[in-house]
């Protein structure tokens, strides 16, 4: 393009744009999450075995520390981004943690999410953390599609988990598949679109995408089944088409409908139909909103996207820091400078990397609702607002308030440089949020977190990342609060203050009475940090509408 001339339109983005499908999958912590990412892949081509991600990491060469401890666990701690293509559409997939002591990651990463997937055990039902997902979820207007999994399993009855929904979320479940069998003799599913039943065959753990088989309702009781468990299943169907709840994406789109899938992770069961359904239905991305006027910044507009997650060290081999961007608007382009909204810097996004789970592909362009992590974007931190042109900024990320407190002793002294760096780093990324006391500063500061395994992931992360070894203690310190009254105020009422990141003075208390004294004493001396995390669900409203 000549500099003389006005840039061109730019005539394929928005069919490019309208491709794109970016999710994240969402639930209790163990309801097979990671399990589905994985078929997920499997069904796009983008691996040929499942257990192929999870392989990697146990691969010395490409795992790092953190990932091993992932594995040591059998959970997954932080969200993982993966981006692949299957038919007409391009996938950013995030797969979260279900550990509700990792819930501001899982929070922060659907905020990059246009849709959700989320995955109910169907033996176990809704279960706590999903139940708070999904508030937030409705909270945010981000579309829900159900799936409901480990269908190769005796789980509880179908029409009753489409009870437990519509009551629990307050929205209409609508099925597309229904399970048939009772998973240990015989499992199968009924394509009540196709009017097909559908059953695969079983592979070695379902490693690699077992052969469908297929065949019409109408043919009778499917190979395998006892004619019990299908009669029953005629006899819903028939319920459920009487119902007459028909799939309306737009319903869909407004959180008034949830599609819902049944299906396995574990053996392929229904997994490529839920992908296709959940394509079909699922929003591709729109204008995202500026804040704080509400302005829309139409995907068609100059290039525009936010941070929502940093991660260091990923592959130990680069020792790099990533900072994950959703694009918002315009086209991405490896080297291109764009501002930081919050700075007023500009910055070169000089290495683009497309995550395909852990390994990176190096890319050249992406668009408007794709998820690229761009490496040595120094000075971003989360919550930050890219863009090229016109200026926007977007809502700021919400941090969850902390509940725990330990301090952090560094047992070698001759490693305090490095500890330092691990500390400010663990911070940037929100593993946990570092609070330092005057005179004391970085000597012995205090990690605050959501619950204890965060703080178990940054001991891991100090010692085996950076070289140290620390020693965590506990306080007895409760609940913290941001001090925007006189500090004289505050003092004198057996709380610590300390300093966060940004130089904000924080209150730390004891026990919820010295607080509640304070408050009547002084109200507004304090605030809350960050949001609640039983509030967040209803915190994204007054951010994002
Ligand atoms: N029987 C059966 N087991 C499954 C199925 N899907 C997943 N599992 C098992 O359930 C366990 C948890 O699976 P994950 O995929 O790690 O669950 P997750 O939701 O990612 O868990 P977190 O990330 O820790 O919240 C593993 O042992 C899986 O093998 C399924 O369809 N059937
Ligand atoms: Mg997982």
């Amino acid at each position: 393009m000549s500099t003389d001339t006005q840039p061109q339109a730019d005539s394929t983005l928005a069919a490019e744009v309208a491709t794109r499908r970016t999710f994240a999958i969402i639930s209790h912590p163990d309801a097979g999450k990671t399990t589905l990412t994985e078929k997920f892949l499997l069904f796009s081509g983008a691996i040929e075995e499942a257990g192929a991600v999870k392989a990697r990491r146990q691969a010395r060469s490409t795992t790092s520390d953190w990932m091993e401890l992932e594995r040591q666990r059998g959970i997954s701690i932080s969200s993982t981004v993966l981006r692949f293509t299957h038919g007409p559409w391009t996938f950013n997939l995030l797969d979260t943690p279900g550990h509700a002591d990792f819930s501001e990651d899982t929070y922060r990463t659907l905020w990059a999410a246009d849709a959700a997937v989320v995955v109910i055990d169907r033996a176990r039902g809704i279960e706590t953390q999903t139940r708070k997902l999904y508030r937030v979820c409705r909270n945010r207007g981000v579309p829900v599609i159900t799936f409901i999994n480990k269908c190769d399993r005796p789980g509880r009855a179908p029409l009753e988990l489409m009870d437990e929904i519509e009551t629990e979320f307050g929205i209409q479940p609508v099925p597309l598949t229904w399970p048939v069998g009772d998973g240990i003799v015989y499992s199968g599913l009924i394509d009540r679109q196709q009017g097909v039943v559908v059953s695969v065959q079983r592979t070695a753990h379902g490693a690699s995408a077992g052969q469908e088989r297929v065949q019409p309702i109408a043919d009778g009781v499917p190979a395998g089944c006892p004619p019990g468990d299908w009669q029953e299943t005629l006899d819903e169907l028939e319920l459920l088409d009487h119902a007459g709840d028909a799939l309306d994406p737009a319903a869909v789109l407004a959180g008034r409908q949830t599609p819902v899938y049944f299906g396995s992770a574990l053996t392929n069961l229904g997994v490529q139909r839920l992908l296709e359904g959940f394509a079909a239905v699922a929003p591709s991305p729109r204008a995202a909103l500026g804040f704080p006027d509400g302005e829309p910044r139409p995907i068609d507009a100059p290039f525009s996207g936010f941070v929502f997650k940093i991660q260091a060290n990923t592959d130990p081999r680069h020792r790099d820091r990533i900072a994950f961007l959703r694009i918002t608007s315009g086209r991405f382009r490896r080297g291109m400078t764009v501002m930081d909204a919050r700075t007023e810097r500009p910055i070169t996004l000089r290495f683009a990397h497309e995550l395909f789970g852990r390994e990176r592909v190096t890319i050249d362009d992406a668009v408007a609702g794709d998820i690229v992590g761009t490496v040595n974007a120094n000075g971003v931190l989360v919550g930050d607002t890219l863009y090229e042109d016109d200026p926007v900024t977007f809502a700021p990320i919400p941090t969850f308030a902390p509940e725990r407190f330990v301090t952090v002793r560094n047992v070698d002294s001759g490693r305090y440089k490095r500890f330092r760096l691990g500390i400010v780093q663990l911070d940037e990324e929100g593993v946990v949020h570092v609070l330092r006391r005057p005179g004391i500063g970085d000597q012995e500061p205090i990690f605050a977190a959501v619950g204890d395994l965060q703080f178990e992931v940054a001991k891991y992360r100090l010692e085996n990342e950076f070289g140290c070894r620390v020693e965590l203690r506990p306080t007895s310190y409760v609940a913290a609060r941001l001090v925007v009254g006189a500090h004289e105020d505050v003092q004198g009422y057996g709380v610590s203050l300390v300093e966060d990141s940004r130089g904000r003075t924080v209150a730390l208390f004891g026990s919820a009475t010295t607080l509640a004294r304070l408050l009547e004493r002084h109200p507004g001396s304090v605030v809350p940090i960050g949001i609640d995390a039983s509030e967040a669900a209803t915190y994204g409203v007054a951010v994002r509408p």
